[in-house]
């Protein structure tokens, strides 16, 4: 159960899925969307929907990649003990990277979509239609008598217009957010040009690419008047890394005049840059922006390659306020071998910003990235994949009992959330629409709250092996 997914008691749809499916259907073949979080589905009833369907190939996606594997892995063997002969294709950022492992140890998943996945996809749908030869399609991990062996990677889509989202893909299904509003999930772009260095999405899509601003806002148009959708969440890293292009596109989107909610993530200096026209983002639609603010100092934040700056991250928030827009703030726990007084400093930095919400997370190093790098020495006290979600802690840290720093982020919530500052706006912001967004996200916040202090005092097993990181993947 990951969090994301669960509290909200709402679901956003599977833009990766959708993404594939598009094109597919566009290439003449017949695409359905199971999508297990509706309910959440048990295992038998996915296996028993995939029975009915009867399909030749199965691709499955998730949203949580690294924690979603393991479920990944036992869905499709419990599939392909009921149809031997049908193909099941994976993809999505942990396998694009672990494609070796997943492939030895999971006899039952034919072939591993690496990358960026509408191109490569198609090509491997349509080369096993038809009977080719695949070990010449780019991007794909599958095995050659029997050994896992990788192609050469696939290149960038270089248009993002090319393929087309399978939104009818959605069907009947009820997608909603923000406090049950129609919603999408959408990208303006793909990748970032920053260097985090443990950030694994600007690796996985290499170059950071734009999508028409046009385009995108007449899909937005569509998507509002033929699905109703009220509410779009940016699925982008950054998608104002041009700011001309950004710009364009929320003028563009401004000139259809649809009422919508707009959400999604940015970084801090971007939005200092962009000072003297946050009033488009405003008219736009733009209701809450997640800041990463990561750390309270800088010297961990040149360690990380953040390339933020205290000042900027302030000054974000200021300005995000004067504009009528809500900012989360993301902290992550774990980069600096915290000691008590680290975890009061990072309070008394986050009482300074102010933000109108915070999320305390915790580092959770993927493998293919250079922060990889820095703590593959270290102990982990999680080897339970599916708790690598960031909201567990996961590496051991030197001076601070794994108790003792929940507790400690528990209070820095619990501090932010109801210091008058924030009690005040979520009772008496003048903006009503904002007051609504900040109950909503305070409610799940409540709940998610105690979920956590109860997973970790009375069911998360930490580990005592003392096994590394390193070995740990080994
Ligand atoms: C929206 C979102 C969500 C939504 C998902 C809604 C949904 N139904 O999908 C919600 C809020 C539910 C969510 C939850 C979580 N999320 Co989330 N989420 C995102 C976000 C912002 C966008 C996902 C997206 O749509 N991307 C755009 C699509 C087009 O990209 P894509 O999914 O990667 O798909 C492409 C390729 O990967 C590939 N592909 C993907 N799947 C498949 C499948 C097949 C068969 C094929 C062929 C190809 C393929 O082709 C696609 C098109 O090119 C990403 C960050 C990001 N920018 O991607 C984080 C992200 C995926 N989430 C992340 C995490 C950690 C989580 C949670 C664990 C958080 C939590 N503690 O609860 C949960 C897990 C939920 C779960 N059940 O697994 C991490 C995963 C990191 C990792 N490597 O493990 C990410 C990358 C954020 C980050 N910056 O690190 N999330």
């Amino acid at each position: 159960m990951s969090i994301g997914s669960r509290m909200p008691n709402e679901h956003l749809p599977p833009l990766g899925l959708l993404s594939i499916g598009g094109p597919l259907i566009d290439a003449g073949h017949d695409v359905q969307l199971l999508d297990a979080e509706f309910g959440p589905l048990k295992f038998s009833t996915i296996v028993a929907e995939v029975v009915m369907y009867n399909p030749d190939l199965v691709l499955l996606g998730h949203s949580g990649s690294t924690s979603a594997q393991p479920i990944i892995n036992d869905i499709t063997k419990l599939i392909k003990e009921k149809m031997p002969s049908i193909t099941i294709i994976i993809g999505g950022v942990f396998p694009t990277y672990h494609w070796n492992e997943i492939l030895v140890n999971n006899p039952q998943i034919d072939y591993i979509v690496c990358g960026e996945g509408e191109q490569i996809a198609l090509n491997l749908v349509t080369a096993i239609a038809d009977h080719h030869c695949l070990e010449t399609i780019k991007g794909l991990a599958l095995r050659v008598n029997g050994v896992p062996l990788k192609t050469s990677a696939a290149e960038n889509i270089h248009n993002l217009d090319q393929f087309r989202i399978g939104w009818e893909l959605m069907g009947n299904y009820n997608y909603t957010y923000w406090g049950k509003r129609k919603a999408v999930v959408i990208q303006f772009s793909r990748g970032c040009p920053y260097p985090c260095t443990y950030c694994g999405q600007s690796l996985f899509w290499k170059k950071w690419r734009h999508r028409d601003p046009q385009l995108l806002a007449d899909e937005i148009e569509m998507l509002h008047y033929e699905y109703g959708i009220e509410v779009i969440n940016f699925a982008d890293e950054n998608p104002s890394s041009n700011p001309k292009a950004w710009r364009e596109f929320l003028e563009a989107l401004i000139a259809k005049n649809l009422k919508l909610i707009l959400v999604g993530s940015i970084r801090a200096d971007n939005i200092v840059r962009d000072a003297d026209f946050l009033h488009l983002y405003k008219k736009a639609g733009f209701e809450r922006f997640l800041l990463g603010i990561e750390n309270y100092d800088e010297v961990v934040l040149e360690k990380i390659k953040k390339a933020g700056t205290i000042s900027k991250d302030k000054e974000a928030i200021q300005l995000l306020r004067r504009h009528g827009i809500l900012s989360m703030a993301t902290y992550v726990v774990g980069f600096g071998e915290e000691t008590t007084r680290d975890f009061y400093n990072s309070l008394r930095q986050l009482l300074t910003y102010d933000p109108d919400q915070v999320q305390l997370l915790y580092v959770t190093p993927h493998k293919w990235t250079p922060y990889f790098e820095d703590v593959k020495h270290k102990e982990i006290i999680l080897t339970d994949q599916r708790k690598w979600d960031y909201k567990h802690q996961v590496i051991a840290t030197s001076y601070l009992k794994p108790s003792t720093v929940i507790l400690y982020v528990k209070l820095i919530e619990i501090i932010m959330q109801t210091r008058p500052s924030a009690v005040m706006r979520l009772l008496f912001h003048k903006e009503a629409r904002l007051r609504s967004a900040m109950r909503w996200y305070t409610r799940i916040g409540r709940r998610v709250w105690f979920y956590e202090l109860y997973q970790f005092f009375f069911v998360t097993k930490l580990d005592t092996t003392k096994i590394k990181m390193n070995d740990f993947w080994a």
